[in-house]
């Protein structure tokens, strides 16, 4: 019998970019597969449910891509070169920072008869300039790719074609899961072809959409170093379904979180521990991010895993 996700692949077709991606994809992990590199997936921002063939409503997953966004920044700042694997519309790094009016408020204008200079707003230089910075070199360096998905359909095409080009980087390869996907999706085959209409209520029945973390673990990147992010709103609760997502795929880490305090606080769960990684209220007020000392740590045991690897194969 074939598995809930061979079955989920059977039955849903690859977005229609989706061999684009599977290049950009490839080239990216063979041009990085080099001694002394290392590659990030980063997942980030929240996968639809479509309800209907011609989507008018869909059912979605609180994300803004903030974990994702900025943890790539660090990413690439402690070396690493990253696929951003994101949520079409959400957060991306580095433009994150000038999200809504911001961008616009840094610069000045002025026009003569003849042209018209924009300048940026000398007091905004200190800010716009070490991220712009940080931009060129990651764009210049072609040290990330940015690709998108929408729903969870794409989603799942996209972390298999993912995993099959980082298979090849073995321990030096990091899965950072931080993307919000949908535990429930409406079956392809369920779903009416056009809008939904209102002169009944409609009945619409769920499945669950099947775990991706299992076959990642087992069978696509089994030498990848693979983290995965839980997300509770009950504190009572969280530790013992970390422990038990890592007890059930027996990947590396569990990074915890509670919704309303995720940007302060998250639990690391090892299968030999688990520990607090917090801001203190001083390191918030002057605007340290948390992903900061959590990449520091995911880095580390990445570290740590690939020396162990490097001992053992000895
Ligand atoms: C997370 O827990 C992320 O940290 C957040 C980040 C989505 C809370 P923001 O994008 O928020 O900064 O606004 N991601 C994983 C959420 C998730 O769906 N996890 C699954 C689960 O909890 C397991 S893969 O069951």
């Amino acid at each position: 019998m074939a598995s809930n996700w061979e079955e989920f692949y059977a039955t849903h077709l690859p977005p229609t970019d989706f061999e684009d991606n599977r290049s950009l994809l490839k080239e990216f992990c063979e041009r990085h597969n080099k001694p002394g590199e290392r590659i990030v997936l980063v997942t980030s921002g929240g996968t639809t449910v479509p309800l209907e063939h011609n989507t008018v409503r869909f059912v979605d997953n609180f994300s803004a891509g903030m974990r994702g966004a900025a943890s790539s920044e660090y990413f690439l700042e402690q070396g690493y070169n990253v696929i951003f694997m994101h949520r079409l519309k959400s957060l991306e790094p580095f433009t994150r920072h000038f999200n809504g009016q911001k961008l616009m408020d840094m610069l000045d204008l002025q026009e003569n008869s003849r042209n018209v200079t924009i300048t940026v707003k000398p007091d905004s230089v200190d800010v716009l300039a070490p991220i712009l910075l940080n931009y060129k070199a990651a764009q210049d360096g072609g040290r990330i790719l940015y690709v998108t998905f929408t729903t969870v359909s794409d989603y799942f095409w996209l972390l298999r074609a993912a995993c099959e080009c980082l298979a090849p980087l073995g321990a030096k390869a990091l899965l950072y899961l931080a993307a919000a996907v949908s535990d429930f999706y409406v079956p392809s085959y369920e779903m009416p072809t056009h809008k939904i209409q209102s002169a009944a209520v409609p009945n619409i029945s769920l499945q669950l959409v099947p775990k991706l973390l299992s076959p990642v673990v087992s069978l696509w990147v089994p030498h990848a170093f693979v983290v995965s992010f839980k997300l509770e709103t009950d504190e009572n609760i969280l530790l013992s379904k970390a422990r038990d997502s890592l007890n059930k795929y027996k990947h590396k880490l569990v990074i915890g979180n509670i919704l309303q305090t995720r940007r302060q606080k998250v639990i690391f769960v090892t299968p030999e521990s688990n520990y607090d990684v917090s801001l203190t209220r001083e390191q918030m007020l002057g605007g340290i991010e948390i992903e900061e000392p959590i990449i520091s740590n995911v880095v580390h045991s990445h570290t740590n895993f690939i020396l162990g690897q490097f001992r053992s194969a000895k």
